[in-house]
């Protein structure tokens, strides 16, 4: 039979599949080959016998994708959520990480939050509307009307789709998901308090169901893995630069020169909004002087 991991308890794996959920331990030959089940894996196991309390996982799927803190497999997306104040907007966080979803292979969606904190004219609201006209998918969330429309869009993007939550702490990542997954996820966030566990401990890396799809928790940016990341994984993930052609196929996009790089064409022309930009010459620096130091 065949299923999809939602959370890890010491050997236990809590398997999803059509049947319902199944408790199951993984095989002692996995150790031996150096496998090891993770939240998200798409698994084949062994329903339990007679008197058994648990069944056996007896194959582990090829992830399509994999983010290792917390560890998950086979996302389809990472949700970003972004406020608009409380923490301020700040373009050069989100780039970076919008840079490392793409750096896994992974589709990036942003989710701005508290939108109900500033004014309908804030020039927040420009760059946002920046985003989107580069491609990039947005939603803007008010957590304090969790019924209004602007719900109903993001909703169907989760269907189906195996979705993680990042940000910055204090972003608004758990008050969206409970608005999401009203029951779920705040008695799981209650369970986890009052055994004195840290907020995240039994969230982050579980799986939760959700219109037909599933949802993590994450807790937030600081978790990412970032180190094996270099200026020219920069170049080709950050944003949407890689739709623009360059005469060089290793281009940093740094040179002043847009009869070689399509990307300082685009910014010349005003196609790329001056601080993606700037936030790329700085970011590229910042992993410049990372792989210096290493
Ligand atoms: N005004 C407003 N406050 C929000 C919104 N979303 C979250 N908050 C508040 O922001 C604070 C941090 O939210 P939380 O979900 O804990 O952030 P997390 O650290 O990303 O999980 C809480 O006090 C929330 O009530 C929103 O859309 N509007
Ligand atoms: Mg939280
Ligand atoms: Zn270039």
């Amino acid at each position: 039979m065949t299923g999809v991991v939602m959370k890890i308890l010491s050997e236990f794996c809590y398997i999803k599949h059509v049947g319902g959920i199944v408790v199951c331990k993984t095989k002692g030959i996995f150790r031996h080959k150096n496998m090891k089940v993770i939240t998200g894996d798409v698994v084949e196991f062994d329903e339990p016998q007679d008197q058994e309390a648990y069944g056996m996982i007896t194959d582990i799927y090829d992830r399509k994708s994999e983010l290792y803190r917390p560890q998950i497999a086979n996302i389809d997306q990472v949700v970003v959520i972004s406020s608009v104040k409380d923490p301020n907007f700040d373009s050069y966080i989100l780039n970076k990480y919008l840079t490392f979803i793409s750096y896994l292979g992974i589709k990036k969606i942003i989710a701005f939050t508290k939108v109900d904190l500033i004014k309908r004219d804030d020039v927040i609201f420009d760059y946002i509307d920046d985003y989107q006209k580069i491609g990039i998918e947005i939603f803007r969330i008010n957590n304090i009307q969790p019924a209004s429309e602007e719900w109903e869009p993001f909703n169907q993007i989760l269907v189906n789709k195996t979705s993680v939550f990042t940000g910055q702490t204090g972003a608004g990542k758990s008050t969206t998901l409970n608005n999401l997954l009203p029951n779920v996820f705040q008695k799981t966030q209650a369970i986890s308090k009052a055994l004195g566990r840290g907020k995240h401990t039994t969230t982050s890396n579980e799986l939760f169901e959700f219109n037909g799809g599933f949802i993590a928790d994450t807790p937030g940016f600081s978790s990412f893995e970032l180190k094996d990341v270099t200026p020219l994984d920069v170049a080709q993930h950050y944003l949407n630069f890689n739709q623009y052609e360059c005469k060089f196929n290793d281009c940093l996009h740094n040179i002043d020169n847009e009869k070689i790089c399509g990307v300082v064409a685009a910014k010349n022309k005003n196609e790329i909004p001056a601080f993606m930009y700037s936030d790329y010459v700085k970011l590229l620096l910042e992993f410049t002087n990372k792989r210096g130091v290493k």
